[in-house]
């Protein structure tokens, strides 16, 4: 059995933080991220024997009891997570009954997992119903997108169709849109509750004047769809700061023809029935 530190869910953990943290969107201790594991993939490193120790978290994780998520810590920064991942992220095991995990590796120095995990943990439980394959929430915080979240309406519609006429390759990524939810106090779980429930429809949801909670298959996807979207805020941004008046855009009919070529179906509440798409 090799060490868990060597398997490639830590290498490529630390590699997305790092990355999160070179595109500028976790400062400080910001963001938060956690993949779940199964049992084969924790056997083959870790081992699903011996636990460290037992951490109580304040929400009723029953619903997941078994399962294993690899997750970021409380407090930790991103920049740092490449160098000592064994003490800024932790491997943690839902316990039955719900309210404790425990640690199978890592956190070395006492840590504990993000405020924001029971946020995670309700999302993980929307995303399953889903698609099981889903293994991934990301939470950070897009510099562009969150200051459309100070100008733009904070509905989902809105950002949306914004956010989709901005590049042809919005609509492909997330034809089912961006959730949007009003602002709230972060590391609750009112916030985590809000979160889960637009994650039965959408795998970004926009916290506003704060930041995104994404999900996903992998890491990559997962970090891939909140780059796409934060491509399109910086076009945003950018046509902005270049003076806002629009002459022509991506229309209606272009994104049909869009979903048309790479087969996906739009949000029909965000984009209108496609009688002005090319047959
Ligand atoms: O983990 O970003 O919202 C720090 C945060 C909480
Ligand atoms: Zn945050």
């Amino acid at each position: 059995m090799t060490d868990f530190i060597d398997s490639p869910y830590v290498k490529n953990l630390a590699k997305t933080t790092e990355n999160l943290y070179r595109h500028g969107w976790d400062e400080r201790n910001g963001g938060n991220v956690s993949l779940r594991l199964t049992k084969d993939e924790v056997e083959a490193y870790a081992g699903t024997d011996k636990v460290l120790r037992q951490i109580t978290i304040k929400f009723d994780a029953s619903e997941l009891a078994g399962k294993y998520y690899l997750v970021t810590g409380t407090g930790r920064y991103f920049k740092n997570m490449i160098e000592y991942p064994e003490r800024d992220m932790g491997l943690v095991r839902i316990s039955e009954a719900g309210n404790s995990v425990d640690l199978m590796w890592g956190f070395n120095d006492g840590g504990e997992p993000t405020s924001e995990f029971p946020a995670h943990l309700m999302s993980h439980i929307e995303r399953l119903k889903k698609n099981p394959n889903q293994r991934v929430i990301m939470h950070c915080h897009p510099t562009n997108l969150v200051a459309m979240s100070f100008t733009l309406p904070l509905e989902s519609k809105v950002f949306s169709r914004t956010l989709w006429q901005m590049h042809p390759e919005s609509i492909v990524v997330f034809p089912e849109g961006v959730g949007v939810i009003p602002y709230m106090c972060p590391g609750t779980n009112e916030i985590g509750e809000k979160t889960a429930n637009k994650m039965q429809d959408y795998r970004v949801v926009l916290w506003p004047h704060h930041g995104v909670f994404a999900a996903g298959d992998s890491l990559d996807e997962t970090y891939g769809l909140v780059e796409t979207v934060e491509k399109s805020a910086l076009i945003y941004t950018t046509i902005q700061a270049q003076g806002g008046k629009i002459l022509q855009s991506i229309t209606d009919k272009d994104l049909h023809d869009l979903c048309k070529r790479f087969d996906l179906t739009p949000n029909p509440e965000f984009l209108s029935a496609a009688e002005t798409a090319t047959v």
